[in-house]
Protein backbone atom coordinates (compact mmCIF):
# COMPACT_ATOMS: atom_id res chain seq x y z
CA UNK A 1 0.00 0.00 0.00
CA UNK A 2 1.09 3.78 -0.32
CA UNK A 3 2.36 5.45 2.21
CA UNK A 4 0.83 9.01 3.41
CA UNK A 5 2.08 11.13 6.38
CA UNK A 6 1.09 14.37 6.56
CA UNK A 7 0.46 16.83 10.01
CA UNK A 8 -1.39 19.60 11.86
CA UNK A 9 0.14 21.96 14.28
CA UNK A 10 -1.40 22.41 17.91
CA UNK A 11 -1.61 26.27 17.31
CA UNK A 12 -4.91 27.61 19.02
CA UNK A 13 -7.48 26.14 20.55
CA UNK A 14 -8.85 24.42 17.38
CA UNK A 15 -8.65 23.21 14.18
CA UNK A 16 -10.20 25.92 11.27
CA UNK A 17 -12.28 25.08 8.47
CA UNK A 18 -9.60 25.31 6.15
CA UNK A 19 -7.33 22.82 7.93
CA UNK A 20 -10.35 20.33 8.03
CA UNK A 21 -12.05 21.14 4.18
CA UNK A 22 -7.80 21.19 2.79
CA UNK A 23 -6.49 18.21 4.57
CA UNK A 24 -8.07 16.36 7.41
CA UNK A 25 -11.31 15.29 5.52
CA UNK A 26 -8.83 13.78 3.11
CA UNK A 27 -6.43 12.30 5.57
CA UNK A 28 -9.67 10.21 6.96
CA UNK A 29 -10.51 9.33 3.04
CA UNK A 30 -6.66 8.28 2.57
CA UNK A 31 -7.00 5.50 6.06
CA UNK A 32 -8.40 3.16 3.76
CA UNK A 33 -6.24 1.63 0.87
CA UNK A 34 -2.83 3.80 2.35
CA UNK A 35 -0.64 3.36 5.10
CA UNK A 36 -1.43 6.39 6.87
CA UNK A 37 0.70 8.38 9.14
CA UNK A 38 -0.65 11.52 10.77
CA UNK A 39 1.10 13.84 13.10
CA UNK A 40 0.11 16.56 15.56
CA UNK A 41 3.55 18.64 15.09
CA UNK A 42 4.32 20.41 18.34
CA UNK A 43 7.81 21.17 17.53
CA UNK A 44 6.37 23.51 14.71
CA UNK A 45 4.23 25.47 16.88
CA UNK A 46 6.29 26.72 19.39
CA UNK A 47 8.02 28.27 16.01
CA UNK A 48 5.71 31.45 16.33
CA UNK A 49 4.58 33.30 19.52
CA UNK A 50 5.42 30.60 21.95
CA UNK A 51 2.35 29.58 23.79
CA UNK A 52 2.12 28.72 27.66
CA UNK A 53 3.46 25.24 28.32
CA UNK A 54 0.28 24.47 29.68
CA UNK A 55 -1.46 25.55 26.53
CA UNK A 56 0.38 23.68 24.45
CA UNK A 57 0.07 20.38 26.48
CA UNK A 58 -3.76 21.05 26.56
CA UNK A 59 -3.96 21.93 22.37
CA UNK A 60 -1.90 19.14 21.81
CA UNK A 61 -4.67 17.26 23.12
CA UNK A 62 -7.42 18.98 21.35
CA UNK A 63 -6.02 18.83 18.03
CA UNK A 64 -5.70 14.95 18.42
CA UNK A 65 -9.01 14.74 19.91
CA UNK A 66 -10.57 16.60 17.36
CA UNK A 67 -8.44 14.68 14.39
CA UNK A 68 -10.03 11.24 15.95
CA UNK A 69 -13.53 13.27 15.74
CA UNK A 70 -13.42 13.88 12.52
CA UNK A 71 -12.81 10.25 11.70
CA UNK A 72 -9.31 8.93 12.11
CA UNK A 73 -9.40 5.83 13.79
CA UNK A 74 -5.96 5.14 15.67
CA UNK A 75 -6.51 1.34 14.74
CA UNK A 76 -6.09 2.31 11.38
CA UNK A 77 -3.90 4.67 11.43
CA UNK A 78 -0.88 6.00 13.22
CA UNK A 79 -2.10 9.16 15.38
CA UNK A 80 0.83 10.76 17.31
CA UNK A 81 2.62 13.98 18.12
CA UNK A 82 5.62 14.74 16.73
CA UNK A 83 7.70 15.75 20.16
CA UNK A 84 7.61 12.02 21.35
CA UNK A 85 9.72 10.84 18.20
CA UNK A 86 13.28 12.59 18.88
CA UNK A 87 13.86 11.20 15.26
CA UNK A 88 12.35 14.06 13.81
CA UNK A 89 14.56 17.10 14.93
CA UNK A 90 17.53 14.28 14.44
CA UNK A 91 16.80 14.44 10.81
CA UNK A 92 16.20 17.60 10.43
CA UNK A 93 19.50 18.96 11.52
CA UNK A 94 21.37 16.85 8.69
CA UNK A 95 18.80 17.96 5.91
CA UNK A 96 19.29 21.99 7.33
CA UNK A 97 23.31 21.22 6.17
CA UNK A 98 21.68 20.35 2.37
CA UNK A 99 19.37 23.68 2.75
CA UNK A 100 20.74 26.69 1.10
CA UNK A 101 20.20 29.86 2.66
CA UNK A 102 18.54 32.04 0.09
CA UNK A 103 16.50 28.57 -0.61
CA UNK A 104 15.10 28.89 2.93
CA UNK A 105 14.43 32.23 2.22
CA UNK A 106 12.50 32.15 -0.82
CA UNK A 107 9.61 29.86 1.49
CA UNK A 108 6.67 32.63 1.44
CA UNK A 109 5.14 31.48 4.41
CA UNK A 110 8.52 32.55 6.21
CA UNK A 111 7.42 35.96 4.49
CA UNK A 112 3.62 36.11 5.28
CA UNK A 113 4.39 34.86 8.99
CA UNK A 114 7.40 36.71 9.65
CA UNK A 115 5.98 40.36 8.38
CA UNK A 116 3.01 40.09 11.01
CA UNK A 117 5.63 39.71 14.05
CA UNK A 118 7.76 42.18 15.24
CA UNK A 119 11.60 41.37 14.88
CA UNK A 120 11.53 39.68 18.35
CA UNK A 121 9.00 37.36 17.21
CA UNK A 122 10.72 36.20 14.20
CA UNK A 123 12.98 33.41 15.83
CA UNK A 124 15.31 31.10 13.84
CA UNK A 125 12.77 28.08 14.49
CA UNK A 126 10.06 29.91 11.92
CA UNK A 127 12.81 29.89 9.34
CA UNK A 128 13.85 26.59 9.01
CA UNK A 129 10.40 24.93 10.33
CA UNK A 130 9.73 23.78 6.19
CA UNK A 131 13.46 21.77 6.83
CA UNK A 132 11.73 20.18 10.17
CA UNK A 133 8.68 19.54 7.87
CA UNK A 134 10.56 17.90 5.35
CA UNK A 135 12.24 15.42 7.71
CA UNK A 136 8.79 15.25 8.93
CA UNK A 137 7.48 13.42 5.64
CA UNK A 138 11.05 11.98 4.66
CA UNK A 139 11.31 9.57 7.99
CA UNK A 140 8.12 8.08 6.74
CA UNK A 141 9.07 7.35 3.15
CA UNK A 142 5.86 8.88 2.01
CA UNK A 143 4.66 8.71 -1.34
CA UNK A 144 1.78 11.44 -0.70
CA UNK A 145 1.46 13.95 1.06
CA UNK A 146 -2.14 15.29 1.80
CA UNK A 147 -2.21 18.96 2.58
CA UNK A 148 -3.74 22.12 1.46
CA UNK A 149 -2.55 24.85 -1.53
CA UNK A 150 -0.68 26.88 0.94
CA UNK A 151 1.76 23.99 1.77
CA UNK A 152 2.35 23.17 -2.16
CA UNK A 153 5.86 25.29 -1.95
CA UNK A 154 7.32 23.25 1.10
CA UNK A 155 6.61 20.09 -0.31
CA UNK A 156 8.77 21.01 -3.42
CA UNK A 157 11.51 21.64 -0.95
CA UNK A 158 11.38 18.42 0.80
CA UNK A 159 11.59 16.90 -2.82
CA UNK A 160 14.51 18.87 -3.84
CA UNK A 161 15.95 17.85 -0.17
CA UNK A 162 15.24 14.04 -1.27
CA UNK A 163 16.43 14.29 -4.06
CA UNK A 164 19.46 16.15 -3.10
CA UNK A 165 20.41 13.71 -0.68
CA UNK A 166 19.58 10.64 -2.78
CA UNK A 167 22.16 11.97 -5.36
CA UNK A 168 24.74 12.87 -2.68
CA UNK A 169 24.52 10.18 -0.06
CA UNK A 170 22.53 7.29 -2.29
CA UNK A 171 19.15 6.05 -2.85
CA UNK A 172 18.02 6.61 0.76
CA UNK A 173 14.24 8.49 0.82
CA UNK A 174 11.67 8.19 -1.19
CA UNK A 175 10.59 11.48 -3.58
CA UNK A 176 6.88 12.51 -2.17
CA UNK A 177 3.91 13.93 -4.29
CA UNK A 178 1.65 16.49 -3.10
CA UNK A 179 -1.77 15.56 -3.05
CA UNK A 180 -3.86 18.72 -2.72
CA UNK A 181 -7.77 18.34 -3.22
CA UNK A 182 -9.20 20.01 -6.23
CA UNK A 183 -12.16 21.79 -4.69
CA UNK A 184 -11.64 23.45 -1.07
CA UNK A 185 -7.80 23.39 -1.02
CA UNK A 186 -7.54 26.89 0.05
CA UNK A 187 -10.44 28.01 2.15
CA UNK A 188 -10.38 31.92 2.60
CA UNK A 189 -10.02 34.15 5.29
CA UNK A 190 -14.13 35.73 5.34
CA UNK A 191 -13.33 39.36 6.54
CA UNK A 192 -9.88 39.32 4.10
CA UNK A 193 -10.98 36.82 1.03
CA UNK A 194 -6.90 37.64 -0.71
CA UNK A 195 -5.74 35.72 2.10
CA UNK A 196 -6.15 31.87 3.84
CA UNK A 197 -8.15 30.87 6.92
CA UNK A 198 -5.90 30.77 9.19
CA UNK A 199 -5.29 30.13 13.40
CA UNK A 200 -3.36 32.89 13.37
CA UNK A 201 -5.51 35.33 11.77
CA UNK A 202 -7.97 37.48 13.89
CA UNK A 203 -10.81 35.11 15.02
CA UNK A 204 -13.60 37.30 13.31
CA UNK A 205 -12.15 35.88 9.47
CA UNK A 206 -11.45 32.41 10.66
CA UNK A 207 -14.56 29.43 11.49
CA UNK A 208 -13.21 27.09 13.92
CA UNK A 209 -14.70 23.92 14.22
CA UNK A 210 -14.95 24.40 18.38
CA UNK A 211 -17.37 27.46 17.51
CA UNK A 212 -20.89 27.31 18.73
CA UNK A 213 -23.73 27.84 16.10
CA UNK A 214 -24.20 31.29 16.85
CA UNK A 215 -20.17 32.32 16.42
CA UNK A 216 -20.66 30.48 13.52
CA UNK A 217 -23.85 32.04 12.13
CA UNK A 218 -22.89 35.48 12.95
CA UNK A 219 -18.95 35.23 11.33
CA UNK A 220 -20.64 33.60 8.18
CA UNK A 221 -23.20 36.46 8.43
CA UNK A 222 -20.94 39.29 8.77
CA UNK A 223 -18.21 37.52 5.57
CA UNK A 224 -17.48 39.92 2.89
CA UNK A 225 -18.64 39.59 -0.59
CA UNK A 226 -18.86 42.18 -3.32
CA UNK A 227 -21.36 44.36 -4.75
CA UNK A 228 -22.56 43.22 -8.32
CA UNK A 229 -24.96 40.85 -5.78
CA UNK A 230 -24.73 37.54 -7.90
CA UNK A 231 -23.93 34.12 -7.03
CA UNK A 232 -21.81 32.65 -9.25
CA UNK A 233 -18.16 31.11 -8.91
CA UNK A 234 -15.60 33.07 -10.30
CA UNK A 235 -12.18 32.86 -7.66
CA UNK A 236 -10.49 35.47 -9.28
CA UNK A 237 -13.30 38.30 -9.37
CA UNK A 238 -15.69 37.50 -6.74
CA UNK A 239 -13.47 35.35 -3.79
CA UNK A 240 -15.71 36.03 -0.97
CA UNK A 241 -18.49 34.50 -3.09
CA UNK A 242 -16.51 31.83 -4.58
CA UNK A 243 -15.30 30.98 -1.11
CA UNK A 244 -18.73 30.60 0.37
CA UNK A 245 -19.94 28.16 -2.76
CA UNK A 246 -16.81 26.00 -2.09
CA UNK A 247 -17.48 25.42 1.63
CA UNK A 248 -21.09 24.70 1.06
CA UNK A 249 -19.97 22.44 -1.50
CA UNK A 250 -17.37 20.94 0.63
CA UNK A 251 -19.99 20.08 3.46
CA UNK A 252 -23.34 19.25 1.60
CA UNK A 253 -21.52 16.97 -0.96
CA UNK A 254 -22.98 19.10 -4.26
CA UNK A 255 -20.90 20.38 -7.08
CA UNK A 256 -19.94 23.98 -7.44
CA UNK A 257 -22.54 24.17 -10.20
CA UNK A 258 -25.14 22.30 -8.00
CA UNK A 259 -24.54 25.08 -5.41
CA UNK A 260 -24.64 28.15 -8.38
CA UNK A 261 -27.55 26.45 -10.21
CA UNK A 262 -29.68 26.25 -5.96
CA UNK A 263 -28.99 29.96 -5.47
CA UNK A 264 -28.97 31.68 -8.80
CA UNK A 265 -31.10 34.87 -8.50
CA UNK A 266 -31.00 35.11 -4.74
CA UNK A 267 -29.59 37.04 -2.25
CA UNK A 268 -26.05 36.91 -0.42
CA UNK A 269 -27.81 36.16 2.66
CA UNK A 270 -29.93 32.88 2.01
CA UNK A 271 -26.24 31.73 0.93
CA UNK A 272 -24.93 32.45 4.02
CA UNK A 273 -27.75 31.27 5.84
CA UNK A 274 -27.48 27.80 4.02
CA UNK A 275 -23.76 27.75 4.76
CA UNK A 276 -23.78 28.46 7.77
CA UNK A 277 -26.56 25.32 8.20
CA UNK A 278 -24.34 22.90 6.39
CA UNK A 279 -21.42 24.06 8.87
CA UNK A 280 -23.32 23.50 11.72
CA UNK A 281 -24.63 19.93 10.81
CA UNK A 282 -20.84 18.92 10.69
CA UNK A 283 -19.64 20.97 13.59
CA UNK A 284 -22.07 20.16 16.08
CA UNK A 285 -21.87 16.29 16.46
CA UNK A 286 -17.74 17.02 16.02
CA UNK A 287 -17.86 19.32 18.96
CA UNK A 288 -19.33 16.66 21.35
CA UNK A 289 -17.45 14.11 20.43
CA UNK A 290 -14.49 15.66 21.07
CA UNK A 291 -15.62 17.15 24.69
CA UNK A 292 -16.16 13.18 25.13
CA UNK A 293 -12.75 12.25 23.81
CA UNK A 294 -11.05 14.86 25.92
CA UNK A 295 -13.27 14.20 28.93
CA UNK A 296 -10.88 10.95 29.76
CA UNK A 297 -6.87 12.81 28.72
CA UNK A 298 -5.43 9.35 29.94
CA UNK A 299 -7.49 7.15 27.64
CA UNK A 300 -6.33 9.87 24.51
CA UNK A 301 -2.33 9.51 25.99
CA UNK A 302 -2.75 5.87 25.49
CA UNK A 303 -4.37 6.25 21.95
CA UNK A 304 -1.31 8.52 21.23
CA UNK A 305 1.39 6.16 22.75
CA UNK A 306 0.20 3.35 20.46
CA UNK A 307 0.28 5.85 17.60
CA UNK A 308 4.29 6.86 18.82
CA UNK A 309 5.14 3.35 18.69
CA UNK A 310 4.01 2.64 15.04
CA UNK A 311 5.61 5.86 13.88
CA UNK A 312 8.94 4.98 15.64
CA UNK A 313 9.09 1.50 14.20
CA UNK A 314 8.89 3.03 10.42
CA UNK A 315 11.20 6.51 11.57
CA UNK A 316 14.07 4.70 13.46
CA UNK A 317 14.95 2.79 10.67
CA UNK A 318 14.78 5.69 8.09
CA UNK A 319 17.02 7.73 10.72
CA UNK A 320 19.67 4.87 11.24
CA UNK A 321 19.76 4.53 7.43
CA UNK A 322 20.08 8.04 6.67
CA UNK A 323 22.86 8.36 9.42
CA UNK A 324 24.96 5.56 7.85
CA UNK A 325 24.56 7.32 4.79
CA UNK A 326 25.77 10.53 5.50
CA UNK A 327 29.02 8.62 7.59
CA UNK A 328 27.99 9.08 11.34
CA UNK A 329 29.50 6.16 12.93
CA UNK A 330 27.00 3.69 13.91
CA UNK A 331 26.47 3.54 17.68
CA UNK A 332 27.47 -0.27 18.93
N1 LIG B 1 -7.14 28.07 4.56
C1 LIG B 1 -6.78 26.82 4.28
N2 LIG B 1 -7.33 26.18 3.22
C2 LIG B 1 -6.98 24.89 2.94
N3 LIG B 1 -6.09 24.18 3.67
C3 LIG B 1 -5.53 24.80 4.73
N4 LIG B 1 -4.64 24.39 5.67
C4 LIG B 1 -4.41 25.39 6.55
N5 LIG B 1 -5.14 26.46 6.21
C5 LIG B 1 -5.84 26.13 5.09
C6 LIG B 1 -4.06 23.05 5.71
O1 LIG B 1 -4.21 22.54 7.03
C7 LIG B 1 -3.14 21.66 7.29
C8 LIG B 1 -2.62 21.88 8.67
O2 LIG B 1 -2.15 23.20 8.81
P1 LIG B 1 -1.28 23.65 10.05
O3 LIG B 1 -2.14 23.95 11.21
O4 LIG B 1 -0.24 22.68 10.32
O5 LIG B 1 -0.54 24.92 9.56
P2 LIG B 1 -1.00 26.11 8.72
O6 LIG B 1 -1.09 25.73 7.29
O7 LIG B 1 -0.09 27.22 9.01
O8 LIG B 1 -2.50 26.35 9.28
P3 LIG B 1 -3.04 27.61 9.97
O9 LIG B 1 -4.42 27.35 10.41
O10 LIG B 1 -2.83 28.77 9.09
O11 LIG B 1 -2.18 27.68 11.29
P4 LIG B 1 -1.22 28.80 11.81
O12 LIG B 1 -1.98 30.07 11.68
O13 LIG B 1 -1.00 28.40 13.23
O14 LIG B 1 -0.01 28.76 11.00
C9 LIG B 1 -2.10 21.88 6.20
O15 LIG B 1 -2.12 20.77 5.32
C10 LIG B 1 -2.56 23.10 5.49
O16 LIG B 1 -2.28 23.05 4.10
Amino acid sequence: RPRVLSGIQPTGDSMQLGNYLGAVKNWVTMQDGYDAYYCVVDLHAITLDPPEPAALRERTRIVAAQLIAAGLDPDRCALFVQSHLPEHPQLSWVLECLTGFGEANRMTQFKDKSARGGADRQGVGLFTYPILQAADILLYQADYVPVGEDQRQHLELTRTLAQRFNSRYGQTFTVPDAYIPKAAAKILDLQDPSAKMSKSRPDAGTIYLADDAATISKKLKRAVTDLDGEIRFDEAHKPGVSNLIAIHAAFTGLSIEAVEAEFAGQGYGRLKGAVAESVIAFAQPFAARTAELLDDPAELDRLLAHGAAKAAAVASVTLSRAYEAVGFLPPV
